[in-house]
């Protein structure tokens, strides 16, 4: 039974037991995919976001999801790109395994991602999917589905050439 999942679209419209939020530390909204939840969640998932003194690099805080279809949004915070020397990778891949290990804690059985890191925060493409992908694979658990949910179709293509062990440089 394959659990994982490539869905190309907006992740507000999706109809799972949690979506995964790329917020920043404060966890109080900005732009991208962190604005498009707070905007189709409403102001009572700002409201608990302010109960919860915001959320370091590498983690994962789980609130309720409001107006949102999907019943919890987990909020995680990655790193910003500076290079890649600066724990980048550890800290990206933290982020998935927080946010799955979140899920499972509170019983939830479907979760899907964004590309965390990969918008605002400038991290590159094709490791951040791998890093993605690797964590997903490795700390599944009793999740009985995750979806990776992309943007935009050169992402969705990424992710599906990954997912099948291609590499991803040529993928395109
Ligand atoms: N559904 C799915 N994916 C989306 C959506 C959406 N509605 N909107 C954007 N993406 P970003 P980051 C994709 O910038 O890089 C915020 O201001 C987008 O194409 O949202 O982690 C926070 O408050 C990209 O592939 O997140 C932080 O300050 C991916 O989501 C900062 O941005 C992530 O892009 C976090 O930056």
């Amino acid at each position: 039974m394959i659990a994982l999942d490539v869905v190309e679209g907006d992740i507000t419209r999706l109809d799972v037991d949690a979506i995964v939020n790329a917020a920043n530390e404060s966890l109080l909204g900005g732009g991208g995919v962190d604005g498009a939840i707070h905007r189709a969640a409403g102001p009572g998932l700002l409201a608990e976001c302010r109960t919860l003194g915001g959320c370091p690099t590498g983690e994962a805080k789980i609130t309720k999801g409001y107006r949102l279809t999907a019943r919890h949004v987990i909020h995680t915070v990655g790193p910003v790109w500076r290079g890649g020397r600066s724990g980048e990778p550890d800290l990206l891949a933290s982020c998935y395994r927080s946010s799955l290990i979140l899920a499972q804690s509170h019983r939830l059985t479907s979760l899907a991602f964004p590309a965390i890191s990969t918008g605002v925060y400038g991290y590159p493409k094709e490791p951040a999917t791998e890093i993605a992908v690797r964590e997903v694979n490795a700390h599944l658990g009793a999740l009985a589905r995750v979806i990776f949910c992309c943007f935009d179709r050169a992402t969705a293509d990424l992710y599906r050439a990954v997912i099948a062990g291609r590499s991803a440089r040529s993928s395109s």
